[in-house]
């Protein structure tokens, strides 16, 4: 199957990140055939400053290939190397109706809290759609949040095709979504989903000092020590378990069933669970920060691949709606 998703450099990848997408974009590179990209044009409508994008581009490319992604395996790319993907948009834009737009809960989200209602911003899931049609994907793992944006880009394949492609073969694939249920939401450290627009985050790659001390601002209640609690309806019980060792999920589960755990301790283990789970990651990131120039050839022969997968897809549409 081939295998494709994005994900954007507008700041430091967080566990909401790695858990939602990225363990399972190392997953199915093996059996699949995966495309990978740092999703810089959706960057754009966040990151306004050209310097800190280019430094959040190669951040993520080194964090993914920190965190297992294997350019052997998997094509890994930038999406502005690929310019086709704005051609395409285009392409899609011209027949996506207004009203599939207004009703995405992502752009009213993002103008409610304060970001500027741009028109980038608002045509977004054309753009997304583009990225996905564009690699005739078959599956796309993304967290819970992109399930709508996904069921757009079916919208949108459907409507074209139904539009150009006639009787005669379809011209795009349709993709599906590929979200895990335990993941599909990973909390933030005040309940709400993680989110780098909460900033309730905890970066992958922070130090551990740092991990230790963010995992303490965790909101909890103010259930005593003693008192019984209900693992299922706690957002912090519900990340420890996310990472901690089964026999320690379990034992910590049963003292929340009886009583006799607080919620500093889980913290405390929250922390070194995910220092744990990310040690071998962080000596792996700190070999690709040493070699920028191995980077770079990751990225210039990832361009390669994926220019040549959506050239044909492009030539493709091009040649149904009349360009050329
Ligand atoms: N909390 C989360 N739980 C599960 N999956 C998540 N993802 C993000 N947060 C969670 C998934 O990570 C992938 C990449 O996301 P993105 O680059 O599109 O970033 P995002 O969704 O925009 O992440 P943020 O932090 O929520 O950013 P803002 O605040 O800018 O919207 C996606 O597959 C996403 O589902």
């Amino acid at each position: 199957m081939r295998i494709l998703s994005g994900i954007q450099p507008s700041g430091a990848l967080h566990i909401g990140n790695y858990l939602g997408a990225i363990r399972q974009y190392v997953a199915l590179q093996d059996a699949n055939d995966a495309y990978y990209f740092v999703a810089d044009y959706h960057a754009l409508t966040s990151v306004r400053d050209a310097a800190t994008l280019h430094k959040y581009v190669s951040d993520v490319l080194v964090d993914l290939l920190a965190l297992g992604l294997d350019p052997e395996r998997a094509v890994l790319f930038v999406q502005s190397d690929v310019p086709e993907t704005v051609e395409l948009s285009w392409l899609l834009t011209s027949v996506t109706p207004m009203g599939w737009l207004e009703k995405c809960v992502s752009y009213k989200d993002k103008v409610q809290q304060g970001l500027p209602a741009e028109h980038g911003l608002f045509a977004y899931p054309v753009l997304q759609a583009a990225d996905i049609l564009l690699y005739d994907a078959d599956l796309v793992p993304v967290g819970q949040d992109q399930k709508q944006h996904l069921e757009i880009t079916r919208d949108v394949a459907e409507r074209f095709n139904h539009v150009y492609g006639g009787k005669k073969k379809e011209v795009f694939r349709l993709p599906k979504p590929y979200i895990l249920d335990s993941v599909a939401v990973v909390p933030g450290l005040d309940g709400r989903k993680m989110s780098k627009s909460y900033s309730n985050t905890i970066e992958i790659f922070d130090e551990p000092a740092a991990i230790r001390k963010k995992v303490k601002k965790f909101v909890t209640d103010s259930t005593p020590v003693e008192a019984p609690k209900d693992p299922d309806a706690d957002p912090l019980f519900g990340l420890f378990k996310l990472f901690a060792k089964e026999a320690d999920r379990d034992e910590v589960e049963r003292r929340y069933r009886e009583g006799g755990i607080g919620y500093g301790e889980v913290k405390t283990r929250l922390g070194e669970a995910l220092i744990e789970t990310f040690a071998e990651a962080r000596e792996r990131r700190a070999d690709w920060v040493a070699h920028p120039e191995r980077v770079a050839a990751v990225r210039a022969a990832g361009a390669e691949k994926a220019r040549a997968t959506a050239r044909k897809v492009l030539d493709r549409a091009r040649a149904a709606c009349g360009l050329g």
